[in-house]
């Protein structure tokens, strides 16, 4: 290995460079994480009047005109590319990257309409969290901002006093070191502290975690939507029941990567995994639950708020995990059964009214196994996974 013939002098110097390095590598961090999506939102608070243009990063998921959420308003939209056709002097930009131009614009708070329910601006890049939209979400932040605050300053403590310990106890010629055989005060201090402070962080949430992840609300009641999500390598399946209420009918509506859920409910979320351990992550309600194989993992949260929402995989589960995202669509009351009424009946025509559904396309066979095993392990000690 190559050695750095470094002299006492040059040593201090080196030190301070390595701190410089790691102070820039933090900076490009937040800089590549921060600048397109602020940017892009910046440029069109700025300039967003009818006929402007914009390159958006996720605009396949707008139909050609839509609504995008800039800040807290929506902004109509209009694709003036094709699909995947080049923009920008004849440079072929990634498939998901099209060139759209502003048709009409609404003031903070209130709603572009005459446009069908459109897609959102893929959520800017930031280090912390999205906006909040689930009635506990304000807890988990807190809650997160505490505890970032207590390592934030127990880390700079720390680390303050190991600098302070290089640079006054550099080696000198002809100085020998100093052992120190252990300290009884101070390990109990440093013992009994930390302790006290995750005693008290375990009590604080618990409330929180009581109402998160133990009083998850049953399907039967009126407030509640339930969904179902098999997770599998690698994309989100997810089914609803159909204008009958009932799940296992041929007119359950079945979807990958999309999960369709009215406004003002409660939404009871039934996982199960069908290979390896997944995590559903809704970072806009705070949600995340690891989707374990055999096990039927219930979690919920409401919707206050109609949008389109990212849901990620948050658990490694092999090459394509980063590629394993998906939708979560909250509709008006009024957009959602009119959705439902157009898909249960698209769904029974496909099942030819048949028993027991004979769901085509390829998540055929994960609801025919969803149906036949059933798994009744919950938290709440419920018998069916349904
Ligand atoms: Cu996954």
């Amino acid at each position: 290995m190559a050695q750095i013939n470094a002299t006492p002098t040059s040593r201090p110097v080196l030190l301070v460079l390595a701190l410089a390095l790691v102070v820039l590598l933090c900076y490009g961090m937040r800089v590549a994480f921060e600048k397109p999506g602020t940017a892009l939102k910046a440029e069109m608070l700025a300039s967003a009047g009818a006929g402007t243009s914009f390159t958006l990063e996720d605009g396949a998921r707008i139909p050609g005109t839509g609504n995008i959420l800039v800040e807290d308003e929506l902004v109509a939209v209009q694709r003036v590319t094709a699909e995947g056709s080049p923009v920008n002097s004849g440079i072929l930009l990634l498939n998901n990257q099209h060139t759209f131009k502003v048709v009409e614009r609404g003031a903070a708070g209130t709603k572009v309409t005459n446009h069908a329910a459109g897609a959102s601006v893929k959520e800017p890049g930031t280090l912390f969290f999205p906006e909040n939209f689930a009635s506990f979400g304000d807890e988990v932040d807190e809650l997160f901002y505490l505890i970032l605050w207590i390592t934030g300053i127990a880390f700079i403590l720390t680390e303050g006093f190991f600098l302070f310990c290089v640079f006054s106890f550099w080696a000198k010629p002809g100085m020998r070191a100093h052992h120190l055989h252990g300290h009884h005060t101070l390990e109990l201090v440093w013992t009994l502290v930390p302790a006290i402070i995750l005693v008290a962080l375990a009590l604080l949430q618990a409330g929180m975690w009581k109402s998160m992840k133990m009083e998850i609300p049953l399907a039967d009641s009126p407030d509640v939507f339930e969904v179902q999500v098999a997770a599998q390598q690698f994309q989100w399946n997810f089914r609803v029941a159909g204008s009958d209420g009932k799940f296992a009918t041929p007119d359950d509506v079945p979807s990958v990567g999309e999960l369709h859920v009215p406004v003002g409910k409660k939404v009871r979320v039934v996982q199960r995994s069908i290979d390896v351990i997944h995590c559903f992550f809704l970072p806009n309600y705070r949600v995340k639950q690891d989707v374990v194989p055999g096990l039927a993992v219930p979690v919920w949260f409401d919707t206050s708020r109609a949008g389109r929402f990212p849901i990620m995989c948050a658990e490694l589960c092999g090459l394509g995990h980063t590629k394993m995202g998906g939708t979560l669509v909250v509709h008006e009351t009024a957009d959602f059964k009119t959705w439902l009424e157009k898909e249960s009946t698209l769904w029974t025509s496909e099942n030819d009214g048949q028993d027991r559904p004979d769901w085509s396309g390829a998540s055929s066979k994960i609801w025919w196994w969803w149906d036949q095993h059933d798994v009744g392990v919950h938290y709440q000690g419920e018998k069916t996974n349904r």
